[in-house]
């Protein structure tokens, strides 16, 4: 569970990579994630203009760098041939490991460092040399410590689940909760091991969990799967395990801050259909240290990807900071009342392995009566790790989790959800499983529509009912070239290699605007950039801003509409061609040869001479 912003659509490039290996795409996503840690800048107050500059400079420099992908997977290639042991540690001292840790490790110490940071995808080496009872700083907002809880609170099982994590991790998890949570308020703790191969997860953790129960029988449970089920099925094995009228589920790299419990328990006593999340801070995945994190509320963007939001205005109208944080969504550790989870239906135990669970259980809730919020005084610290345990394919199976979604809760606007990650909405090749229980559940549960929770729950999310075609955007003179955003640094459209990845993602409205990379999921977000003619040059530049200043954005796209389907006026076709002409100047988006370019063509705007363009996907015809 990680929800760094921006760094998702990096991650589903690596699916779309052909022949690049994993652990290529690992390195890359890794850096760029740590890339965008270290420039991600904190917002305390609702600054709309200030924050839209500081996403716009990650935004822009993440895309910078993925034009430079290619370099940088040469790199990794020529650098990747297996070096000697000894020179290992030597080798990668680059590691991000060791960026802000372990100057002074010998280098035989750094080498097991390393290796076990390159399993776990944190600093697992520190881990096992910190105490389990290590002190935590107590970043409660003022005025969570004068508040004043109700005597009689119901009690709570805790669930942590897994899969080969560091043992350290694990029983630090545990330490926290149970130094943490007022004793008559824990029932139990219930460990879900999904199949880990790792050895130390056996007999070692059996030794533990049977001295704690010496003391306490019962109270720690393990459940063990005998294959592999992924986070979602894990989060549900904890669940029927638990007893307690609360279930809290977690994952087992967090540790508990003071008071957690009680904003919690009460909140779900008042009313049991409110399923609450903390507010997370961050254990730094390399030194270990907690890093505070800004009150968030949690949402998604169109691929589903979570993602940490500013809190709603109406939040911070309130001028109070313990106040609960309305969230549209759920990062993926949350609490519940054990029944009521039961009732709306748990998690969707048809997703795979990771991703899309945690967004649907929100918008599921919402939508079928219940709420989500996020409590400030209640902090857990999380590790968020540089690479993910699961990451072979993540991304399939992330998409794939997203398609149910959308087809079982977002009605008209799962179009959405294929438009963000460029797929067609007919016969996209996707086997998205069965999903008729979870029909039949919302038909039960009488559940309101989607649009209803964009408008009420999360007004900050973009809607684009106006898209009416989407794809790569390829021209008949060179079809292995596809329009791309190019690099960012003067908004200048070029032609590349198509590789259909988000810098080559193009939509076009009905209000005939011609919108270049990822779809900007909210409204704090980067709006998209239009296709403009700047002074006859091809310009990339915010619509919002183009269109305020009459800049020429407009553009005709006739294709021949050689097949659309009378009845739905639908077309899946991919080979409809047309030119694109702006509507002002009547200049032409063509190619020009020059020998100069990389690839012998250069994107230019000039009379038209009758070149023919095609879009992947068209949700519309372009003549209605
Ligand atoms: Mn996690």
């Amino acid at each position: 569970m990680v929800c760094t912003r921006k760094t998702k659509t990096l991650v589903s490039t690596c699916v779309i990579l052909s022949g690049m290996t994993n652990i290529i795409c690992l390195l890359y996503v890794g850096w760029v994630t740590n890339y965008i840690a270290s420039v991600y800048v904190r917002v305390q107050e609702p600054v709309p203009d200030k924050k839209l500059d500081e996403d716009k400079g990650d935004t822009l420099r993440i895309i910078e760098r993925l034009d430079h992908l290619e370099n940088v997977i040469k790199q990794h290639i020529q650098e990747a041939p297996a070096k000697p042991e000894e020179s290992a540690a030597e080798a990668f001292t680059d590691s991000s490991l060791f960026a802000h840790w372990g100057q002074d490790l010998s280098p035989e110490s750094r080498r097991i460092a390393l290796k076990q940071f390159q399993y776990y995808g944190y600093n697992a080496y520190l881990s096992d040399r910190l105490p389990l009872d290590r002190p935590l700083p107590d970043l409660r907002p003022n005025g969570c410590r004068n508040l004043s809880f109700p005597d009689s609170l119901p009690e709570v099982s805790i669930v942590f689940i897994f899969v080969n994590e560091a043992l350290s991790v694990i029983l630090r998890s545990i330490h926290s909760a149970i130094d943490r949570t007022p004793p008559h308020l824990l029932k139990e703790i219930i460990l879900v091991d999904d199949n880990s191969s790792n050895e130390e997860l056996k007999e070692k953790l059996k030794d533990y969990v049977d001295k704690v129960n010496a003391h306490k029988p019962g109270f720690i449970k393990v459940v063990r799967h005998n294959k592999q089920e992924g986070l979602i099925r894990s989060r549900v094995s904890g669940w029927r395990a638990a007893t307690a009228p609360v279930v809290a589920l977690f994952d087992a790299h967090v540790e508990f801050n003071v008071g957690w419990a009680e904003p919690v328990l009460t909140r779900i006593k008042e009313n049991r259909k409110r399923i609450i999340s903390p507010s997370f801070d961050n254990i730094k995945y390399d030194n270990f240290e907690i890093e505070e994190y800004p009150l968030a509320a949690q949402g998604f963007d169109w691929e589903l990807w979570c993602r940490y939001l500013n809190p709603p205005k109406s939040w911070w109208k309130l001028e109070n900071s313990t106040a609960p944080i309305r969230s549209p969504a759920l990062i993926g550790c949350f609490i519940v009342d054990r029944q009521y989870f039961q009732e709306i239906g748990l998690l969707d135990e048809g997703m795979e392995v990771y991703g899309g669970e945690n967004v649907e259980l929100g918008i599921r809730v919402w939508q079928c009566g219940g709420s989500v919020e996020v409590l400030p005084c209640s902090r857990i610290a999380h590790i968020e790790r540089a690479h993910k345990p699961y990451t072979e394919d993540l991304t399939a199976h992330v998409r794939r989790n997203a398609l149910r979604v959308a087809e079982v809760w977002m009605d008209e606007f799962k179009s959405h959800v294929y438009m963000a990650w460029n797929i067609p909405l007919e016969d996209p090749g996707i086997d998205i499983g069965d999903i008729s229980t979870r029909k039949a559940l919302r038909k039960k549960l009488q559940c309101k529509t989607f649009r209803w929770y964009l408008v009420s729950v999360y007004p900050e999310m973009r809607m684009y009912s106006d898209i009416i075609a989407y794809g790569v955007l390829q021209n008949s003179l060179k079809s292995d070239l596809c329009l791309d955003q190019g690099p960012d640094t003067e908004n200048v459209p070029i032609m590349y290699l198509c590789h259909g990845m988000t810098p080559q993602n193009v939509y076009y409205t009905s209000s005939q605007q011609l919108q270049l990379g990822v779809l900007s999921p909210t409204v704090d977000d980067d709006d998209n950039r239009c296709l403009v003619d700047v002074n006859s040059r091809p310009r990339l530049i915010e619509c919002s801003y183009a269109k305020a200043k009459r800049m020429k954005l407009h553009w005709h796209f006739s294709q021949l509409l050689c097949c659309t389907d009378p009845l739905t006026r639908l077309s899946a076709l991919t080979f409809q061609e047309g030119p694109i002409q702006n509507q002002r100047s009547k200049r032409c988006l063509e190619l020009q040869e020059n020998s100069d370019n990389e690839f012998g063509f250069q994107l230019v705007l000039q009379k038209c001479s009758g070149q023919h363009w095609s879009i992947t996907n068209i949700l519309r015809s372009l003549s209605s």
